[in-house]
């Protein structure tokens, strides 16, 4: 089978909401010498994208974007390890990441949190749905150490949050101490610079690169 050929089994999987082809196919991806990076990227995540504008058209209802869900995370549960294999030695900093508060979407961030740890990041995720207090409290906690706040939003509703976030953090007089990058669909570079973030990235490759660079 060529690579493309696995790609377009991996995307379909998730689109078909088969949950054990999906594995299967991530295995034959890696059996045939893929990377886990190009997999997740090429392949599972488009299939996210075609499902979520199946929703979007009415096409698909919420029980098949749960199981497609579960498809794409039997797959990273398989590729995941192989990802952690390259991470550097080198430490850049500490990424607290999250889910803005109302959002429980959680495979891009757990991508990125992944991603970030494989580049140099010690990982304090503090997972979904999180509270602006919780990530202050935790920034105190880390104080004196760089610290990179890498948060998700996948919904219009939530990325308003990260306002509020970049707020409570001038409000708190952290701001200086610490580098916010922000990402997930709807989010883009001028709503980001709009609410005073630092950087924002399309996946979890570009999230890593332009995060080891901030924390320069
Ligand atoms: Co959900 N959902 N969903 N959903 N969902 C979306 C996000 C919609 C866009 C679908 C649509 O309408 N087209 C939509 C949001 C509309 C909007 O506000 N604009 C939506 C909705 C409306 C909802 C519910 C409200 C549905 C309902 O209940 N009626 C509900 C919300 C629940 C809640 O959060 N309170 C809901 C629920 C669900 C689940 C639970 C069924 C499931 C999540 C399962 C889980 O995470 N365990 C789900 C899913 C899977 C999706 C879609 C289909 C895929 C999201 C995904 O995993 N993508 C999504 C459609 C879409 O996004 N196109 C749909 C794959 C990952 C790899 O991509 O973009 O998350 P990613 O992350 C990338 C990238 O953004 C970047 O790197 C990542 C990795 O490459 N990145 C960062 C992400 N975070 C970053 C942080 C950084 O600092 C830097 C880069």
């Amino acid at each position: 089978m060529s690579d493309q050929e696995i790609l377009n089994k991996l995307r379909d999987t998730v689109v078909t909401q088969d949950i054990s082809g999906c594995t299967a196919a991530a295995k034959e991806a890696l059996e045939a010498g893929m990377s886990a990076f190009d997999a997740i990227n090429g392949g599972l995540s488009p299939g996210m994208k075609i499902v979520g504008d199946k929703y979007e058209l009415g096409e698909l209802y919420l029980p098949h974007i749960m199981m497609s869900a579960k498809a794409m995370d039997g797959a990273m549960a398989i590729l995941a390890p192989e990802l952690e294999k390259d991470k550097t030695g080198e430490n850049v900093g500490t990424a607290i990441t999250f889910v803005q508060q109302g959002d429980i979407h959680e495979i891009g961030h757990r991508l990125v949190s992944i991603m970030l740890g494989v580049n140099g990041f010690d990982i304090v995720d503090l997972g979904v749905d999180v509270q602006n207090e919780r990530i202050i409290a935790e920034i105190k906690e880390l104080k004196g150490k760089k610290i990179l706040l890498a948060g998700s939003a996948l919904m219009t509703t939530s990325m308003m949050g990260q306002k509020d976030t970049m707020e409570a953090l001038e409000n708190e007089g952290l701001r200086d101490s610490v580098k916010v990058m922000f990402g997930g669909a709807p989010v883009s570079e001028k709503w980001v610079k709009e609410i005073k973030a630092d950087a924002t990235a399309r996946n979890a490759a570009d999230a890593a690169r332009i995060a080891v660079k901030l924390m320069k």
